[in-house]
């Protein structure tokens, strides 16, 4: 090692660079009923038969909110700095505006036992799970939900922000509109074009208004970013009718919400795609607009895979998303994951190069980067998950690359500490760097924590092959 902390043969990353696992609420916490929490928009639809694999629910998930201090325990043991959570607004508000002090008590504490280990706190304010009071108004359909946002966010906020530094209001406002309004695999379940697209603008205005709240309480310790899904879109033709496929999902997946945050507006490629439901515009009252762009201080960016749009022919599935009628999807090529994405670490550096040039005042942090693969439990507990450590090495090695092209890349959040409720998929799908026997709520740590606690004491990244811990 240099001087400078550098090691030779190895991807080094800046100094300072921040490092950490994230989770969120509904997917790891379970106590759905405990200490007066209302029902989420999650509760009742995983409660419906069919909607998620093996008509799995969050009831239990990872019981985090009975084991906490066991995982938080896994974040000292593994030397991992920061963790990002979300925070269960039916826990908080149980209909979505009266407070349950008990629920703000809880993550109080969370943050407490955060800050006792040394591990800086990012907290998530909305990830997906709507107290189901709120849905019953219309949900996100329903701008009257935004000023409920903001009062939460103010609530919570203002018991938090003096140890919580880093705060996103919304995660993936497109994932929460498009799936949960759109085409109905997410919560509430709904499908409806025009309902998708008045609930991502009233997301998007609960994100800016939200933010605008807190940097009115805010001091100089605390900042502001929102978690964005991108997804490039590969074209591997010049054939126009593919371009014109890949230029609609990438409207759609990859600028909408980034272009409204950072103040360009919607795209008005994406306002004509859509024109014909008349949804969008009317959403948009005065000011709106100004609103959503708040200013941010960093750019959350969610990667893990690229997609592959095409024009759809009679009898091909299309994606069920507004302004996307006549896209599908073409089966990801090999190297896949268990979820059928695709391992391409090279568009995760594409990304990161393309979204510091349209976003060249704006940091950014990779606030969800990971993998689902099938794991075994071999002898003596241990997990030797070499597909996941070899996501995790190459896409590592694509954000140095980033940072090496000029990309201002702050930090990394690994999705996802636990094995855990991942949506529609279930248990099933496992992202964690830590195993969890949902039978018994064993945690048992995977290689690829061993890896991530290596890259972290080393603030650096193998280059080629993976040494085994
Ligand atoms: C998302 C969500 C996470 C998912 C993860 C894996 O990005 O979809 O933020 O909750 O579990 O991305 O799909």
């Amino acid at each position: 090692m240099d001087p400078q902390g550098n090691h030779s043969n190895r991807l080094n990353f800046p100094a300072g660079f921040l490092w950490g696992t994230a989770t969120a609420a509904y997917q790891v916490e379970g106590a759905t009923q405990e200490d007066g929490r209302g029902p989420s928009i999650w509760d009742t639809f995983s409660a419906i038969p069919g909607n998620v694999v093996e008509n799995h629910t969050g009831e239990q998930a990872c019981d985090h909110f009975h084991r906490w201090r066991e995982d938080f325990g896994l974040l000292t043991r593994l030397g991992i700095p920061n963790y990002r959570f979300s925070i269960s607004w039916p826990r908080v508000q149980p209909d979505g505006k009266t407070l349950e002090p008990r629920g703000l008590d809880f993550y109080d504490r969370l943050v407490e036992g955060l800050l006792e280990r040394d591990v800086t706190p990012m907290v998530t304010l909305y990830h997906w799970d709507l107290p189901q009071a709120l849905q019953d108004d219309g949900g996100w359909t329903n701008r009257d939900t935004v000023a409920r946002f903001v009062d939460y966010a103010e609530v919570v906020f203002s018991r938090l922000s003096d140890r919580v530094p880093y705060w996103m209001a919304v995660n993936e406002p497109f994932c929460s509109a498009f799936f949960g309004y759109g085409n109905g695999v997410h919560a509430p379940g709904i499908s409806d074009h025009r309902q998708a697209l008045r609930s991502m603008h009233h997301l998007l205005l609960a994100h800016g208004l939200g933010v605008e709240r807190m940097r009115e309480l805010a001091d100089d310790g605390n900042s502001f970013g929102i978690a964005l899904n991108f997804a490039p879109a590969v074209v591997e033709t010049d054939d126009p009718a593919h371009e014109e496929a890949a230029r609609k999902f990438d409207a759609v997946q990859n600028r909408i919400c980034l272009d409204a945050v950072t103040g360009r507006g919607y795209p008005e490629d994406y306002l004509g795609d859509v024109a014909h439901l008349d949804a969008l515009a009317p959403a948009v009252q005065d000011g709106d607009m100004a609103s959503i762009a708040a200013p941010l201080d960093w750019l959350g960016v969610n990667y893990y895979a690229p997609c592959r749009p095409a024009p759809r022919g009679a009898g091909d599935e299309g994606c069920g998303l507004p302004g996307l009628d006549d896209v599908r999807m073409l089966p990801a090529p090999p190297p896949v994951t268990s979820m059928g994405w695709e391992q391409a670490p090279g568009q995760l550096t594409e990304l990161l190069v393309w979204l510091a040039k349209r976003c060249p005042t704006l940091p950014l942090i990779v606030a969800e980067n990971g993998a689902a693969f099938a794991d075994t439990v071999g002898d003596g507990g241990r997990i030797h998950d070499t597909e996941r450590m070899r996501y995790y090495t190459e896409h590592l090695a694509a954000v140095r690359a980033a940072i090496d092209a000029g990309a201002d890349v702050r930090g990394y959040y690994a999705w996802s500490l636990l094995d855990n409720f991942e949506w529609g998929m279930g248990y099933g799908q496992r992202f964690g760097v830590v195993h969890v026997d949902f039978d018994t709520q064993e945690r048992r740590i995977k290689d690829s924590g061993w890896l991530l606690a290596n890259a972290i004491e080393t603030n650096s990244v193998p280059q080629g092959e993976i040494p085994l811990p």
